[in-house]
């Protein structure tokens, strides 16, 4: 029997990688995707099937995680063999602008599929995986931190997420489900919103080594986290649904660096050395040395980072270190892509469409449109 599985936030970063996994492994697919005035499918354009098709196995629904009967009504129409809820208002930052429909998306989109799964009596068929997060950890109570370390939420973002971990918790207890949290720490790819900071460092640099920007701003380059590759993390979200008994991990690299360290990691794939001068608000990164052909409007002694103090955040994560060895031990899972190879991937990736960009504008098709981001 081919396996049914559904997934909140299939249009997210998480999302299609998982959505291809899946795939990959023969399962039907169906993943819930909300109503914009635009598109919102470029991570899985070219994985959509034509429905038309009479063996397809890659379905979209309309939904939204405020919407209970939506919600019920597609758990009742696909009938999953399993539930990935990756679907989440997931910036922190954007959460102290946005506070109560962070709470309704994170905290009650959660129970929402929960009890909607319980309603429908698919509890004993279905199982449930929730995106956990590190964030939980926030002010933190022991490095590194492990699925035993206490929680201490710093933004609205993870105080809804701490909701979701204990309703997930609470209704395999309840109710006997197959329901677990994966407790994720930062993962990253090329295809990354652009507003979080591994990518809005790859391609604020690589814009401005092509000359479309001069300068990238950035908040607290003192923070540190354990990023990993998002195609790793999603091995484990499948892996986690795959056991004799449903339980919680953490899914981590267990090395952790700096902002700072990822800005000069990725200048460095443009051939570019950066000194960091001053410190807080007044640090600034400036071209030191240049060499090889990818950075043809980079200038010696440029500026090429500054801290701008807005993107500072009300209550910062100041450090997140993961410890995954329950994960290796239980279930063998270890992370294949090093974080050298992560920011390789993510440069060039954003250096083409820098390039792409710039040769559009020099012959006229396209114009400069600034994005706060
Ligand atoms: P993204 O922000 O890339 O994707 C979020 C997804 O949720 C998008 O598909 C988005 O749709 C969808 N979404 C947003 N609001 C709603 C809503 N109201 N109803 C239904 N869907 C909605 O996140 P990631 O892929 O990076 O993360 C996946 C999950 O894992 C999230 O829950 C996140 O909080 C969590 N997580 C992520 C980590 C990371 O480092 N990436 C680490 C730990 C946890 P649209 O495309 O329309 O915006
Ligand atoms: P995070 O990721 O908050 O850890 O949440 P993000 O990349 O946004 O921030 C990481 C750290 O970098 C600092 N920072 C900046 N962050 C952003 N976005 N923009 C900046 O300009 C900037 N400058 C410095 C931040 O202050 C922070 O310390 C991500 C999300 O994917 C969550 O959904 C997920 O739960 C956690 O990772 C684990």
């Amino acid at each position: 029997m081919t396996k049914r599985a559904l997934i909140t936030g299939i249009t997210g970063q998480d999302g299609s990688y998982l959505a291809e996994f899946l795939l990959e492994k023969g399962y039907q697919v169906h993943g819930i995707k909300r109503r914009t005035s635009g598109f919102n499918t470029a991570r899985i354009d070219h994985i959509y099937q034509d429905p038309h098709q009479p063996h397809a196995r890659f379905k979209l629904h309309y939904g939204d995680l405020t919407d209970a009967s939506n919600l019920i009504r597609t758990l009742a129409e696909v009938q999953p063999d399993e539930v990935y809820n990756l679907g989440a208002q997931s910036h922190v930052a954007v959460s102290f602008a946005s506070p109560d429909y962070t709470a309704d998306v994170c905290a009650l989109g959660t129970l929402r599929l929960l009890e909607g799964i319980r309603f429908l009596g698919l509890s004993n068929k279905t199982r449930f995986y929730q995106a956990s997060t590190s964030e939980l950890y926030g002010l933190v109570q022991e490095t590194p931190q492990k699925e035993s370390t206490p929680f201490y939420p710093r933004s609205p973002y993870a105080v809804a997420k701490l909701y979701a971990y204990w309703i997930t918790v609470n209704y395999r207890e309840v109710y006997g489900m197959y329901a677990c949290n994966g407790v994720l720490f930062n993962h990253e790819s090329a295809r990354r919103g652009e507003t979080f900071v591994t990518r809005k460092i790859t391609r604020g640099l690589a814009n401005i080594a092509v000359g479309l920007e001069e300068c990238l701003y950035l908040g607290n380059m003192s923070a540190l986290r354990d990023w990993g590759h998002a195609k790793d993390y999603v091995r484990m979200q499948w892996m986690m649904l795959q056991q004799d008994r449903p339980e919680d991990y953490v899914i981590a690299t267990g090395v952790q660096y700096s902002v700072r360290d990822f800005v000069r990691m990725s200048a460095a794939e443009l051939g570019i050395s950066l000194e960091f001068k001053g410190q807080g608000a007044d640090e600034v990164a400036v071209v030191a040395d240049v060499c090889g052909n990818k950075a043809p409007a980079i200038k010696l002694g440029q500026v090429v980072v500054r801290v701008d103090p807005r993107y500072y955040r009300p209550t910062e994560v100041d450090t997140l270190l993961g410890d995954p060895t329950k994960a290796r031990e239980n279930l063998g899972w270890i992370p294949q892509i090093t974080l050298a190879s992560m920011v390789n991937e993510m440069v060039a990736a954003d250096l083409e469409i820098a390039r792409r960009e710039a040769l559009l504008r020099q012959h006229g098709y396209a114009t400069p449109v600034p994005k706060e981001i």
